[in-house]
């Protein structure tokens, strides 16, 4: 009978990683404070440098959005 128990312990844990493959991005750790938008302190305590930011805020309103930092840090090319 424990057979069946661990039968289905053994699906939930394959199934769990399965729904819960899209991990946190980078995007939503470096966003600190989850306002949607990565801030200049936010960046700066994720790393990145004042000359990154300022190449990756395409529409310089010193915040990173998500779209501003996908095609920032996709691979170019
Ligand atoms: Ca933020
Ligand atoms: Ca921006």
């Amino acid at each position: 009978m424990y057979k069946r128990m661990l039968t289905g312990l053994l699906l939930t844990l394959i199934a769990v990683p399965v729904f819960a493959a899209t991990p946190p991005s980078a995007f939503e750790k470096i966003d600190a404070n989850k306002d949607g938008v990565i801030s200049r302190s936010e960046a700066t305590a994720a790393g990145m440098s004042d000359k990154d930011f300022a190449q990756a805020d395409v529409n310089h309103d010193k915040k990173l959005s998500p779209e501003e930092y996908r095609v920032f840090t996709e691979p170019k090319g």
